[in-house]
């Protein structure tokens, strides 16, 4: 087959004779696939929005460490009103909310590291509306001495120090000073814990 064959042939899929009913029904099946689900995506965001608008809540500290405290605050609730939490490391439970739309709460953080997310639901009218949404981090807290971070400074510690010892490796450099010397042989004998 020639070169122009080709071309002529390739043209020809790129027109197809289309009756015009079928073109309706491709045009509608291009509003059904693209322009239905854009709108739906995009109003699903303004509502987002929204509700980041209504109602705010930071947790300090951020991150949380393991095994501490943390405490949550809010602002921009429906006032004197309860505020329904749902959440993946507390199950759930209710927060009173003041008369200025604010709560507070304190709890002991979970005792390892995860992921936690706290979705806060208020009643308007008959409905339980989402308020407002926090997710954050809880994290191991580094032990100063624990060089293989095991958890323990034990002779497993004093074993890698001993060997980078004169050296700057940054791992058992656990002052920073820019050598691995006694005063990091020091930090690690006050946190030792054998
Ligand atoms: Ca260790
Ligand atoms: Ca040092």
């Amino acid at each position: 087959m020639r070169a122009a064959d080709l071309l002529r042939q390739y043209r020809k899929s790129l027109n197809p004779p289309y009756t015009s009913n079928e073109l309706v029904i491709l045009l509608s099946l291009l509003f059904l696939l693209l322009v239905i689900p854009l709108t739906t995506i995009s109003s699903r965001q303004a509502r987002q929005l929204s509700i980041q608008a209504a109602a705010t809540m930071s947790v300090t500290p951020n991150p949380v460490i393991a095994g501490g405290e943390f405490t949550i605050t809010g602002s921009g609730f429906n006032p004197d009103q309860w505020g329904y939490f749902s959440t993946s490391c507390y199950g759930s439970f209710n927060v009173a909310v003041d008369s200025a739309g604010d709560l507070s709460f304190t709890r002991p953080a979970p005792i390892g590291p995860a992921t936690c997310t706290f979705d806060v639901y208020q009643t308007e009218g008959k409905k339980q509306v989402l308020k407002a949404t926090l997710t954050f981090e809880v994290v191991e807290m580094e032990k100063p001495g624990d060089i293989n971070g095991d958890g323990v400074v034990n002779i497993f510690d004093a074993s890698i120090l001993a060997s980078r010892w004169g050296t700057a490796d940054p791992d058992a450099d656990l002052n920073g000073n820019g050598v691995v010397d006694i005063f990091d042989a020091s930090i690690l004998a006050l946190n030792w814990e054998g």
